[in-house]
């Protein structure tokens, strides 16, 4: 059985990464995702384009592991990752579309176990199997992280490796986002009885239509703040502002993912907090964390100042270098305690965030101040659409051109000796 099921996979798992690769992922506004928790969406619309839209996803990814650097694709972690995304395309194609029923979908595999052995019937739902990949996956991060630890230790750091390293992880766990995103909509819409979800009524899924802004940043802050006083025995205060620019008086609301929204807040306080509290030591008093709320016509915008000493423009781009920032895994112990670093990847991943929906984040810094972080979120839901690799050509030339000379001179330091330019 387990034979039967390893020939199978191992023989038509790259024809299946093949067909499915063909494919453009079809981007999803806010409204779509919003539309497929409405009354008159059903289980099967949704699985019908899950069934073809989680193939094509993993299968474009999939053909970008496979492009990345032998020496990282053949470390145990990178290799674990990619066992798990062949696990997980499988399990979804075993679904056959035209069993599709409203009711429970059968698992395909399992019930030719059935027939074979005339065991207990056996089935799962789409949905169970959903829960069951979205949790197999939930440790890709840190086991990339872990790859990249690996490569680190045994080839050191090369630019061009770190380059595509770069571009690959940002795709690739973009990828992950996203496909996170449709698994999570699935499970809250149809894995209940009922599509509400009783911690959030009002959210659709994991999108809430009216998404309090503020609230998001001050439960965000109190979080850091908890881990920060638990490090520092201090914390600085939050001063929140916000600027309503056509509804002066109405709290700020947006049509988003107040978890996305959470996670790049937090990872920000974080940051702010550490910075202040290495700057002023035991001083036992802290400029407070500014932050500032605007809503435009086309932005909305989150900037969290903190006057924290601020970082070079010179390291600014590191700070979002998944090679450069990766430290090995801190200890699970406890031993020690570090609750304000992770091991790095934190600001890069909320940049994703950021730009999954067409916002972004930015670092502007004055050294020897402080620094400026600046989340920008689309105003208009309308405007809120999936941002997805694609894997063509061009993302193939990207990991397989040959890095050649830049076209900037390389800043010589000091010239030694003037006289030798006097003959010019
Ligand atoms: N100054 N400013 C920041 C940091 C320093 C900073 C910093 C030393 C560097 C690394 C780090 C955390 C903080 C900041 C806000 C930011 C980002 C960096 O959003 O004050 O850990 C990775």
């Amino acid at each position: 059985m387990r034979i039967l099921r390893f020939l199978r996979s191992n023989l038509s798992i790259g024809k299946d990464i093949d067909y499915y690769s063909k494919f453009s992922p079809s981007p999803l506004s806010m409204k779509q995702f919003l539309d497929f928790g409405s009354e008159n969406a059903c289980e099967k619309t949704s699985f019908t384009f899950l069934r073809q839209e989680l193939p094509v996803r993993l299968a474009n990814i999939m053909k970008e592991i496979n492009l990345l650097p032998d020496n990282l694709l053949r470390t145990p972690s990178v290799r674990l990752v990619q066992s798990w995304y062949m696990q997980s395309l499988q399990e979804i194609l075993e679904f056959k579309t035209k069993n599709a029923n409203d009711e429970k979908v059968t698992y395909d595999a399992k019930k030719k176990i059935y027939f074979m052995f005339i065991t207990v019937l056996y089935s799962f739902s789409f949905t169970d199997a959903v829960i069951k990949i979205r949790n197999r996956h939930n440790d890709v991060i840190p086991t990339m992280a872990q790859g990249v630890v690996e490569y680190k230790e045994t080839y050191g750091t090369d630019p061009v490796v770190s380059q595509n390293v770069q571009y690959f992880l940002d795709r690739f766990y973009m990828s992950r986002i996203s496909m996170r995103m449709l698994l999570n909509q699935h499970t809250l819409l149809f894995g209940g009885k009922v599509k509400v979800n009783p911690a959030h009524p009002k959210q659709i899924g994991s999108i809430d239509p009216h998404c309090r802004v503020s609230e998001v940043i001050r439960d965000a802050y109190e979080n850091a703040r908890n881990l920060c006083d638990r490090y520092y025995m201090n914390s600085p205060e939050l001063i929140l502002e916000e600027f309503n620019v056509e509804e002066q008086d109405k709290p700020i609301t947006v049509v988003y993912v107040p978890s996305h929204l959470y996670h790049m807040v937090f990872e920000l306080f974080k940051n702010a907090m550490r910075a202040t509290m290495e700057l002023y030591g035991d001083a036992m008093e802290y400029p407070a964390i500014h932050t500032q709320v605007a809503l435009g016509t086309e932005d909305l915008t989150v900037k969290v100042s903190d006057r924290g000493g601020g970082v070079p423009l010179r390291k600014i781009d590191r700070l979002f270098t998944y090679t450069y920032s990766t430290a090995p895994r801190p200890s699970l112990d406890g031993s020690q305690a570090a609750p304000l670093a992770g091991y790095g990847h934190g600001l890069p991943i909320s940049r994703l965030y950021a730009r999954y929906f067409q916002g972004d984040l930015k670092l502007y810094s004055l050294e020897g101040y402080g620094t400026d972080a600046v989340i920008y979120i689309r105003a208009l839901s309308t405007e809120s659409i999936e941002r997805l690799p694609v894997y063509n050509k061009s993302a193939w030339k990207h990991y397989k051109t040959i890095h050649e000379a830049d076209d900037w001179c390389i800043p010589s330091k000091e010239p030694k000796d003037m006289t030798t330019f006097r003959s010019f």
